[in-house]
């Protein structure tokens, strides 16, 4: 059976060959969905009873790309509703005719749209840019599996080409989420969950229609042909994500951890990803990367995924992250201004990124995926395992990356980690992440969106903390009993107790 030589991999690599972060392509694994779409590019995906010879699989299968091609191409002439976008996706996605609704696309396009973005024109650029795959991505982009370390790095236009195939759901295999089928480990990529709505779902669909906004504020941009556009905020970088995963036995051995606490600096003002710039910016992120940002979530994840969409892409190759694992971006480009949170959130215009760009043409931005455990009960934070698994979590998001030197490595920008949607416990999430970043020998920038008190608990905790030269391996063992008391009394009193603490106002 002959097939066609594989392209050459014409994926931008960011780092030199020597470097541990870089892709070894050759290697790797090619049952990768973007390599089964190149074999369906070309009319070659296989049957599933496999028995084709290469030359029968040409012919026998009307490819699933050449419907798509067709779909889309109709798109780029213009001259189409909505309606017809809706058609076109649906043309090659019929198993989910009864299923997809597109009220939210609708809504979008009758109420959101600006005259000034001309839909029309977006729509058919995007389908442009989606037809563009096979000359931007030549070879499979590798997954990021579970407990396999290893970093992508895409260039933003072959972003922009992915996210344009998301939009228009092309991936196939990628619509079934039933247990047992073959990307249930991965999160959803394509954009139909976005269009529709449910009268029980937890958005409005006006609500869901502002996602819409930045989404297609984000395609504008890098459809955007205009020479005027000023180079610094041009889409014309790279962006690398590196799944990083540590054994458990080289996690830190935390009831013997002697180190001190870093610097803390407290806001109550302010978010992660405005006034926590230049720093490692945490995303407080669900094990399937970027959570409900193409469903009804509308939280720190979210929005943060909807005002960079490149950060979208990762969820094409990223595995569910596991308890020692996260996920490390760099080089995401920031297309939109926001205001509100959750069902208040608008989107509030476009947002012309000028921030520089490294060596690899990266712009200078590093956000770090770790997920929270989920606390439907919050007592049951209040346990050894619990805490541990936090402690390790967070320390395999703030780990500083062996290639950066500790004078040069950027403070974390973080907050109520867990403490939202997942319902965990502000002082103890805030302290895990203090002793975390303490072992990881990171200062840190603690938001707490608004939240005075809490700023003032955190600020005083830390002072005493700090002036009184409390490890970490003490304050791991203060927990420890914290979590084998009956009442909760408050956390941070429980624990200068216990540490014995001189503190006057007690
Ligand atoms: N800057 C600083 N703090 C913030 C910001 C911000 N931009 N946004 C929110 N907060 P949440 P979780 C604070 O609920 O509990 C998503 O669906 C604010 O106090 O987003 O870890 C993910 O995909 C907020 O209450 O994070 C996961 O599935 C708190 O941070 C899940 O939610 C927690 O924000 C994660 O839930």
């Amino acid at each position: 059976m002959t097939h066609t030589k594989p392209h050459v991999v014409n994926l931008e690599l960011a780092e030199p060959q020597t470097n541990r972060n870089i892709l070894n392509l050759a290697t790797e694994e090619l049952q990768t969905s973007l390599h089964k779409i190149n074999l369906w590019v070309k009319g070659q995906f296989p049957q599933p009873s496999g028995h084709q010879t290469s030359h029968q699989t040409h012919h026998a299968l009307p490819s699933r790309w050449s419907v798509t091609r067709e779909a889309l191409k109709q798109l780029t002439r213009g001259h189409f509703s909505i309606g017809d976008v809706q058609s076109a996706i649906m043309s090659y996605n019929s198993d989910y005719k009864h299923k997809w609704t597109f009220e939210v696309l609708h809504h979008y396009a009758k109420r959101l749209h600006k005259e000034d973005n001309n839909l029309e024109l977006v729509i058919s650029k995007m389908a442009k840019l989606a037809l563009d795959l096979p000359d931007l991505i030549k070879k499979g982009v590798p997954l990021l599996r579970s407990q396999k370390p290893k970093a992508i790095t895409l260039s933003q236009q072959q972003i922009a080409c992915l996210l344009a195939n998301a939009f228009f759901c092309t991936f196939p295999h990628r619509n079934d989420t039933k247990p047992g089928s073959e990307y249930t480990t991965f999160p959803t990529i394509n954009f139909s969950s976005l269009f529709g709505n449910h009268p029980k779902d937890a958005l409005k669909e006006g609500q869901k229609a502002q996602k819409l906004r930045a989404i297609f504020q984000y395609f504008h941009t890098v459809t955007n042909d205009d020479p005027h556009q000023p180079a610094e905020a041009k889409p014309d970088g790279v962006v690398t994500f590196e799944r990083i995963s540590i054994p458990n036995e080289k996690l830190p051995k935390w009831k013997n951890e002697k180190k001190l606490l870093r610097n803390l600096h407290v806001s109550s003002k302010g978010s992660i990803e405005k006034e926590g710039s230049g720093l490692l910016q945490v995303d407080f992120a669900c094990k399937y990367i970027g959570g409900g940002v193409l469903g009804t979530g509308l939280v720190q994840e979210e929005i943060l995924f909807l005002m960079s969409p490149e950060l979208i892409v990762s969820r094409l190759f990223t595995e569910k992250l596991d308890h020692n694992e996260c996920l490390r971006i760099t080089g995401a480009q920031i297309y939109s201004s926001y205001s509100g949170y959750s069902r208040s959130f608008e989107w509030a215009g476009p947002h012309q990124d000028m921030t520089k760009r490294d060596y690899w043409r990266r712009r200078f931005r590093q956000i770090v995926a770790i997920d929270a455990l989920e606390f439907k009960n919050p007592k049951e934070q209040y346990t050894k395992d619990n805490i541990t698994r936090e402690l390790n979590k967070a320390y395999v998001g703030f780990q500083r990356d062996p290639d950066t030197p500790p004078e040069r490595l950027p403070a974390i920008a973080t907050g109520n980690w867990g403490c939202g949607a997942f319902g965990g416990d502000p002082k103890l999430k805030a302290l895990i992440q203090l002793m975390a970043a303490a072992v990881a020998e990171r200062d840190m920038a603690y938001f707490t969106f608004g939240n005075e008190v809490l700023a003032t608990e955190l600020q005083e905790a830390y002072y005493h903390l700090k002036t009184n030269k409390v490890t970490v391996d003490k304050l791991y063992k203060a927990l420890m009993d914290y979590c084998g008391q009956r009442e909760r009394p408050d956390l941070y009193i429980f624990i200068f107790k216990k540490i014995g603490l001189q503190i006057s106002q007690l």
